[in-house]
């Protein structure tokens, strides 16, 4: 059973406004990420690949962060919180589009990660929500955090801040089954 969320403030009524229109751009645009870039984080069986964020316009409360989690594991884990230095606090969400309006809310049980598989936030999927955030977050700057697995644990990364209409990079999104 699915609740959509309720807005109950500006600041969410306003994130996803911002959140639906750079789906919208990164629709369009055409972009390459040059895989030099990438980075990566290890803890247990979990690969974290290229954690990054898009820079938000200033002003803006709300982030989203995204990162492939790779699982080589024979166990399932699960991606249950995150932190970012540069946020109040932080949220697991999922998006989608529901009777033609894009709709997002918090997974309240975190985000699965399969044994042997992995799983992508991206824009306009699931994604890591920056709340209350103290700065813009700007393109070329590194933002720590950290994510935490229910069988894993926590390890600390960094999300590098990507321009405002970057789409995912391209890795990580193919895997055959
Ligand atoms: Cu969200």
């Amino acid at each position: 059973m699915t609740h959509l969320p309720r807005f109950r403030s500006a600041t969410r009524r306003s994130a996803l406004r911002a959140l639906a229109g750079a789906a919208l751009v990164t629709g369009l645009a055409v972009f390459s990420v040059d895989a030099g870039i990438a980075h990566e984080f290890k803890i247990g069986s979990i690969e974290v690949v290229h954690p990054w964020a898009r820079a938000t316009p200033a002003g803006a409360k709300v982030g989203g962060g995204y990162v492939v989690l790779k699982n080589d594991g024979a166990t399932a884990d699960r991606l249950v919180s995150a932190t970012a230095e540069v946020a109040g606090r932080v949220e697991i969400h999922e998006m989608a589009m529901k009777d033609g309006v894009m709709t997002m809310r918090p997974l309240p049980d975190g985000l699965p990660v399969p044994a042997h598989g992995e799983v992508a936030l991206k824009p306009g999927s699931y994604h890591i929500m920056f709340m209350d955030l103290k700065a813009p977050l700007k393109q070329g700057e590194s933002v720590k955090g950290s994510l935490t697995f229910e069988k894993a644990g926590t390890v600390d990364v960094t999300f590098k801040v990507e321009g405002i209409g970057a789409s995912a990079p391209d890795h990580g999104s193919h895997s055959g089954h």
